[in-house]
């Protein structure tokens, strides 16, 4: 897939995805038909797909094929779907809208929408079971991708989110809170995608590459969340702001926030310099996630 422009890349690796998740989660008309219902209408047909493009870009690092990554793109996609059904719940963030059409539990209902987060992350670790690879490399994915959801992560880092509702937080403790809630999976569809070829040095650059993305999307996110419309990102826009959520823009303004965002984009490149043509597409997709407008 190397040398074809990038949205073309992109375009196939979204179809690719929803193609492989399409096949990866249980048919509407089995047994129990809501749930699995409820579960497809979570994940299939919406959201960019960052986290499996991620996942195929540092796979380009090891040479990898696109069959090789479907796996780890998918586990972390569904470990992620799974996160927004749970996010949006009334006990949560109460949200009505998620990639332009109603929430899941708002579609369905709140015990649903519970079951299907359960039921999606149990998937995500059933799918990357199955991965082609050999089994101290899949006990390495699994323990990488269950840090990465748990408590010492994504879940770690809602319940903190959850805690700074109406509180002043500094920039260190709003960082170390993005770090987990939404760094944490990023940084594991990196390294989930570069696989455990790559030499110590090469790791450590990505690993501090993964490290700075996660916290550029967030920076880019809370950006997005002031400038852009509810239409255009599927989702209730100014909802930080009117939750008295800190956020990058609430602490630094909107103006240094891009500065914030400009500076970790460069920090990602740098990261990624080393790699020459092999990181390529990392670094394509670094600027589709600072250019993004939804
Ligand atoms: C409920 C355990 C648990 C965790 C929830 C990730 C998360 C933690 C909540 C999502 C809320 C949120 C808006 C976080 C900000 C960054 C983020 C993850 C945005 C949504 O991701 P995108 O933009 O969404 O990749 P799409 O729909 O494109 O997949």
């Amino acid at each position: 897939m190397t040398g074809i422009p990038f949205k073309t890349w992109m375009e196939h690796i979204q179809d690719r995805t929803e193609k492989a998740l399409e096949h990866l989660l249980p048919a509407h008309d089995l047994a129990p038909q809501r749930l699995h219902q409820a579960m497809r209408y979570a994940v299939l047909g919406g959201g960019k797909r960052v986290r499996p493009l991620l996942a195929h870009a540092a796979g380009d690092l090891s040479g990898a094929a696109p069959e090789q990554l479907d796996a780890s793109a998918c586990a972390v996609e569904l470990i992620h779907a799974y996160s927004l059904v749970h996010d949006d719940l009334p006990c949560m963030d109460d949200d009505v809208l998620r990639r332009g059409k109603p929430t899941c539990h708002v579609q369905y209902d709140e015990a649903t929408a519970l079951l299907v987060g359960d039921a999606l992350q149990s998937l995500a670790f059933h799918v990357l079971c199955d991965a082609p690879a050999d089994g101290a490399s899949l006990v390495q994915g699994v323990r990488l991708l269950a840090q990465a959801s748990g408590s010492r992560g994504m879940a770690g880092g809602q319940a903190m989110d959850l805690a700074g509702v109406g509180q002043q937080l500094s920039l260190e403790e709003l960082e170390f809170m993005h770090i987990h809630k939404t760094g944490a999976l990023i940084r594991a569809a990196v390294l989930l995608g570069a696989g455990t070829a790559l030499p110590d040095p090469e790791l450590a650059s990505l690993d501090h590459y993964a490290k700075r993305c996660g916290l550029l999307f967030q920076v880019v996110d809370d950006i997005l969340d002031v400038e852009a419309s509810t239409a255009t990102l599927g989702k209730t826009a100014g909802k930080d702001a009117a939750d008295n959520k800190p956020t990058y823009v609430s602490l630094l303004g909107l103006s240094r926030a891009k500065e914030l965002a400009a500076e970790l984009h460069r920090e990602c490149l740098d990261a990624l310099s080393g790699f020459g043509p092999r990181g390529e597409r990392l670094v394509q997709l670094t600027d589709f996630i600072v250019a993004r407008r939804f």
